[in-house]
């Protein structure tokens, strides 16, 4: 199997080869992760590459988010360990007026696959949504934000939280391309990640387990 055909099929939005390839590729015994970490991901950060040198428009990004989402579906079954004890419960989403979701589905991956329990909360998640997440008892509230315009959300949402009168019932953690740990340190929230597997192990280390 080459490997190459998921790679070009992400960045050429090509479903069915990316569908194929990585199922070819599971088949013959190639890890989840490296088809994750050495193909996809590679993938749509030279799609995103291709878009700020105006050479992808909106249209291919999204052709190209949905063949990787293809292979994604594959995987995540595999990364994903059953019958375990959660070691918490996370509610992860996209914050208000975004809508990426590739990323926040990464982290929400990777969190099942550490043994958490992942309420995926979706794109577009009102701060309203997040505190009421805290209400039904998840233990960590994860964020994701894409763009400069919708990380402000992330900071209403720590103050709905704390009006609520429930900031000290869940972690808070942050992610997304724009975002950094000194904006977690500003907005006041708990944590902060610059990819999926150390989110994962963030939110373990936010809840000591
Ligand atoms: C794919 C894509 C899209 C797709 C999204 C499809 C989808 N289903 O997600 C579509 C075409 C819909 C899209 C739309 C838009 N996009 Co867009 N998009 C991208 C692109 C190319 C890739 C994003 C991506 O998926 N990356 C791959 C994933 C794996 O990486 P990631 O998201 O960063 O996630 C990782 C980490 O950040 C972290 N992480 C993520 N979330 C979380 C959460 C937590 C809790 C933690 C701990 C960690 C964590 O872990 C992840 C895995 O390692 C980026 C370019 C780029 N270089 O990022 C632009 C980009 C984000 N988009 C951009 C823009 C401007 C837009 C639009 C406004 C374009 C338009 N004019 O319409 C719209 C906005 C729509 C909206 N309201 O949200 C800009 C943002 C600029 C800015 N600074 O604000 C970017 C940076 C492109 C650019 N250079 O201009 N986009």
């Amino acid at each position: 199997m080459d490997l190459k055909q998921v790679y070009e099929g992400v960045i050429n939005g090509n479903q069915k080869a990316v569908a194929e390839g990585v199922q070819e590729a599971l088949d013959e015994g190639v890890s989840p992760s490296t088809i994750l970490y050495d193909y996809l991901i590679p993938a749509m950060s030279e799609v995103g590459e291709r878009f700020e040198r105006n050479e992808f428009f909106v249209p291919e990004m999204l052709i190209a988010a949905r063949a990787m989402q293809s292979g994604l579906a594959l995987i995540k079954p595999l990364l994903v360990e059953s019958g375990v004890e959660p070691v918490g419960r996370v509610a992860i989403g996209t914050v208000k007026g975004d809508l990426h979701d590739i990323g926040k589905n990464l982290v929400s991956m990777m969190m099942e696959g550490a043994g958490f329990e992942v309420v995926d909360m979706g794109v577009d998640t009102s701060p309203d949504s997040f505190v009421q997440a805290v209400r039904d008892g998840v233990d960590v509230v994860a964020m994701s934000a894409l763009l400069t315009t919708t990380m402000p959300s992330m900071k209403t949402t720590v103050d709905a939280l704390v009006e609520a009168g429930l900031r000290d019932n869940a972690k808070v953690l942050i992610g997304g391309a724009p975002v950094t740990q000194a904006y977690a340190d500003q907005i006041g929230a708990d944590g902060y990640a610059p990819d999926a597997s150390s989110a994962a192990r963030k939110a373990k280390e936010l809840l000591g387990v």
